[in-house]
C-alpha cells in the first residue's frame, strides 16, 4: 500500500490511526461477545474502517453524515460515548432508540448522524433533502451518505443522485464497493466496470478512491468537501474495498474465494497504516501498545456500564405516546370576511397562507412551479415565493418523499404534492418506513405533508382514480386527513402543515371544481381528529368522508322524511371515535359510506369499533357501503357501476326498515 502523507501533519496521521484502531478493536470485542452469546447479531465493518473514519474526519462536526450498517467508524469518530453505542446494541435506555430499534438503525441530532432504515436506498434521498436544506440556509455545509454497491441497484440510488445533480446539492455519495452484497458478487449486481462511471450519466463529478488507504480517503474527501462548500454540487465516490467477514457474523464467508480474502487481507487498512507509521518512525510498537491499552480500557469500562444498565422497561401508554411528536394545536382569530370559493381554491389559499406564515416551508412536486401543478393549486406561487421554495421535481416520488424527510431532519418544513394519489405507490416505502416510524424509532419527527389528489368519478381509469387512504390508515405514525368541503380543506391543510408529524392530506379531484362554500379569507386552522356533524336526526347515523359525503347528502335530499345524523369524519387518523359512538348510541343504527372498495378499508374498522363499543345500543347490524372489489374502470358507465354511490340508497332504506 502506497501512503502519501502530503501536507498532513504527524499529529493528523496519528489521530487517523487511533480513529481506525478504535472501531477495529470494538468490533474484535463484539466478535468475542457474540461467541459468548452476549450480543445477538453483528454486521462487521472490519477492513472498511478507513472509509468511515476518513470521510467523517474530513467533515466538520456540524455536517450531517448518513452511515450504513458497516460504518461504526462514523459513530466513534464523532466521539459518541461508547457506552451509549453498547446500550443501543443491547436495546437499553442509554442507547438512542429506547430499545425500539437495533444496531445502527438510529440517528442522533446531537452528533448530526442520521442512521439508516433497513431498506438501504432511501438513505440517499434523505441526504439530498438535508443538502437541500443546507443550500436554502446557505450555511456552506456538505453532507455525506453511504451505501454499499448492492444498494446502488435500488431505484432510490438513481433517484437521489439525479435529484442532487439537477438541484446541485452538496452531497458526497459514498459507495463502499466491498465485493459482495450479502452473498451476491459484484458481477451479479451491476454490469459496468466502475460504479463511479455512473456519475457521468447523472452529470456528476465522480472519483474512484482506494478505500483501504486512509490517507487517500481523508485527503481526497477533505479537498472535495472544501470545494463543495464553496461550489455546491454532488460528488459520487466509489471506494474500492472488501468485506472481510460475513454479511452478518452468523452467515459466514464460504462463498468468498480464499485468494480474494488473502489479497485483501494484505491490504488491511489498519495494519498497513500501522506499518507505514512504524516505518516512518511516527509510531513505535510501545506507543502502539499504549494506544491499544487505552482503547481497550475505554471499551471495557463502557461495556461494563452498558451491561450494568437495567433492561429497558416501558408501558403500553409510553410506547403509544411516542408514535407521534406531541403537537400543540393553535387556533387563530379571523375577521368576518369570507369569499365563496371552490374546493381547489381553498386548498390553494391554505397552502399559500401557510407559505407566508412559515418562511422555512418549501413545496415540492412535479410541474408545480411555472406550470402551477396539474390542478393549478400552486398557480403563480413562484411569483410570491420563488423557485427555491416552490420546486419542480423530477419524476421520482421515492427520492422526493425521502428528501422531504431530510429537509425536516435539517429543521425545515416540507409539503410534497403527489401529482395523483395513485403515484404514491412509487413513494410508498419512505412514507411507511421512514416518515411513519421516525419519531417512534429515534425521536426524530418528520414534518412533512404529502398532498394526495385522489378519487374517481372523473373517467380517469385504474391509475388516476384511486382513493388509497387505507394504505396509510393501517400504518402507525401517519396522520390521514380527508376533507369534503372547502372550509375544512383550507383550515385542515393549515393545521396539517403546522403539525410536526407526517400527514397524508387527501383531496378529492371530483370536488376540486364542483363544491363551493363561503370560506374566511384569513388564515385559520381547524383541529385534526374532529368530525363534523353535518345533519342531525334520530333515525340513523351516516358516517362518511370525502366525495362520499356528498353522495350521502344527495341521497338524503331525495328522502326528506329520513332524520339522520350525518358525520363527515374529515380526518381518519386521528379518528373521532367519540363523535361516532355518541351518535350511534343515540340513533341505534349506523351505515358507513365510502368510495374505496370494501375489504380491509377504514369502514371495516369503524364497523368493528361500533360493534365492540356500542353493541347494546344497536337496533340493526352495522352496514358498510363501498365500491366494488375491482380496479377502477375508465368508461364512465362502468365507473358509475363501480362506485358505491348508487348502492347507498337501497342499503340505507334497508337498514332503516330493519
Ligand atoms: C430493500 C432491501 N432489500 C433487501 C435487503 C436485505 N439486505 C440487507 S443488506 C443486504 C446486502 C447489501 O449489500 P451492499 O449494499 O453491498 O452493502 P454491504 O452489506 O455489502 O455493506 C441485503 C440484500 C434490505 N435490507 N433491503
Amino acid at each position: 500500500m502506497l501512503y502519501n502523507k502530503g501536507k498532513l501533519s504527524n499529529e493528523t496521521l496519528i489521530s487517523l490511526y487511533k480513529k481506525m484502531l478504535k472501531p477495529r478493536m470494538i468490533e474484535e470485542k463484539m466478535l468475542i461477545l457474540l461467541r459468548q452469546g452476549k450480543i445477538s447479531k453483528w454486521f462487521g465493518g472490519i477492513g472498511q474502517e478507513a472509509i468511515a473514519v476518513g470521510v467523517t474526519s474530513a467533515l466538520t462536526s456540524e455536517e450531517y453524515i448518513l452511515p450504513m450498517h458497516r460504518n461504526l467508524g462514523v459513530f466513534t469518530t464523532r466521539e459518541i460515548p461508547l457506552y451509549r453505542l453498547f446500550s443501543q446494541w443491547q436495546g437499553k435506555a442509554s442507547g438512542f432508540t429506547k430499545g425500539r430499534d437495533r444496531s445502527f438503525h438510529f440517528g442522533t441530532q446531537e452528533y448530526k448522524i442520521v442512521g439508516m432504515i433497513s431498506h438501504l436506498g432511501p438513505q440517499l434521498g434523505v441526504a439530498s433533502g438535508i443538502a437541500l436544506a443546507n443550500t436554502l440556509k446557505n450555511n456552506k455545509q456538505v453532507c455525506a451518505v453511504f451505501t454499499g454497491e448492492g444498494g446502488t441497484s435500488e431505484g432510490d440510488f438513481h433517484e437521489a443522485l439525479n435529484v442532487a445533480s439537477v438541484w446541485s446539492l452538496p452531497v458526497l455519495f459514498c459507495i463502499e464497493n466491498n465485493g459482495y452484497g450479502l452473498s451476491t458478487p459484484t458481477q451479479e449486481q451491476y454490469n459496468c466496470e466502475n460504479l463511479a462511471d455512473r456519475g457521468k450519466g447523472y452529470g456528476m463529478e465522480s472519483h474512484i478512491i482506494d478505500g483501504n488507504n486512509i490517507l487517500e480517503v481523508y485527503t481526497k474527501v477533505s479537498e472535495l468537501a472544501e470545494s463543495m462548500r464553496e461550489n455546491p454540487r454532488p460528488v459520487l465516490l466509489e471506494f474500492k474495498t472488501f468485506r472481510m467477514r460475513g454479511h452478518e457474523e452468523a452467515s459466514g464467508t464460504k462463498y468468498v474465494p480464499q485468494e480474494l480474502m488473502d489479497h485483501w487481507a494484505a491490504k488491511d487498512p489498519v495494519d498497513t497504516f500501522r506499518n507505514y507509521l512504524l516505518f516512518e518512525n511516527l509510531l513505535t510498537t510501545q506507543i502502539d501498545e499504549v494506544f491499544k491499552a487505552e482503547i481497550s480500557a475505554e471499551i471495557n469500562e463502557h461495556l461494563q456500564k452498558a451491561f450494568d444498565e437495567d433492561k429497558i422497561a416501558s408501558t403500553k401508554s409510553s410506547e403509544l405516546n411516542d408514535v407521534f411528536q406531541p403537537s400543540q394545536y393553535e387556533e387563530f382569530e379571523v375577521t368576518n370576511e369570507t369569499e365563496n370559493i371552490r374546493f381547489v381554491d381553498a386548498i390553494s389559499q391554505g397552502l399559500k397562507q401557510s407559505m407566508e406564515r412559515h418562511s422555512d416551508l418549501i413545496i415540492m412536486g412535479q410541474d408545480i412551479a411555472e406550470y402551477g401543478g396539474v390542478f393549478k393549486i400552486t398557480d403563480k406561487f413562484i411569483n410570491h415565493f420563488g423557485k427555491e421554495r416552490v420546486r419542480n421535481t423530477p419524476i421520482c416520488e421515492s427520492a422526493i418523499v425521502s428528501a422531504a424527510y431530510g429537509v425536516s431532519v435539517n429543521g425545515m418544513k416540507a409539503v410534497m404534492e403527489m401529482q395523483f394519489a395513485d403515484f404514491v405507490s412509487s413513494g410508498f416505502n419512505p412514507i411507511v418506513n421512514l416518515l411513519a416510524k421516525s419519531h417512534y424509532r429515534w425521536n426524530q419527527n418528520a414534518d412533512v405533508v404529502v398532498r394526495m389528489p385522489c378519487g374517481a368519478g372523473v373517467g380517469a381509469g385504474p391509475f388516476h382514480s384511486q382513493t388509497n387512504e387505507a394504505w396509510f390508515t393501517k400504518t402507525p405514525g401517519l396522520k390521514v386527513v380527508y376533507p369534503a368541503f372547502p372550509y375544512d380543506a383550507k383550515g385542515l391543510l393549515a393545521t396539517a402543515i403546522n403539525d410536526p408529524n407526517p400527514v397524508l392530506f387527501f383531496e378529492h379531484k371530483a370536488l376540486y371544481r364542483s363544491i363551493y362554500q363561503d370560506v374566511p379569507t384569513d388564515y385559520y386552522t381547524l383541529p385534526l381528529g374532529k368530525a363534523s356533524l353535518l345533519k342531525e336526526g334520530n333515525d340513523i347515523t351516516i358516517i362518511s368522508f370525502g366525495s362520499a359525503v356528498h353522495w350521502a347528502l344527495e341521497t338524503l335530499s331525495n328522502h326528506a322524511h329520513i332524520q339522520a345524523d350525518v358525520i363527515d369524519l374529515r380526518s381518519l387518523q386521528p379518528l373521532d371515535t367519540e363523535a361516532i359512538y355518541e351518535s350511534v348510541k343515540k340513533t341505534g343504527k349506523a351505515i358507513i359510506l365510502q368510495e374505496d372498495s370494501l375489504f380491509g378499508s377504514i369502514s371495516s374498522d369503524i364497523s368493528a369499533m361500533i360493534m365492540e363499543n356500542c353493541f347494546e345500543y344497536l337496533d340493526a347490524p352495522v352496514k358498510r357501503v363501498a365500491s366494488m372489489e375491482t380496479p377502477i374502470p375508465f368508461d364512465q358507465g362502468l365507473e358509475q357501476q363501480y362506485l358505491a354511490k348508487n348502492d347507498f340508497e337501497a342499503a340505507l332504506l334497508a337498514i332503516l326498515a330493519y
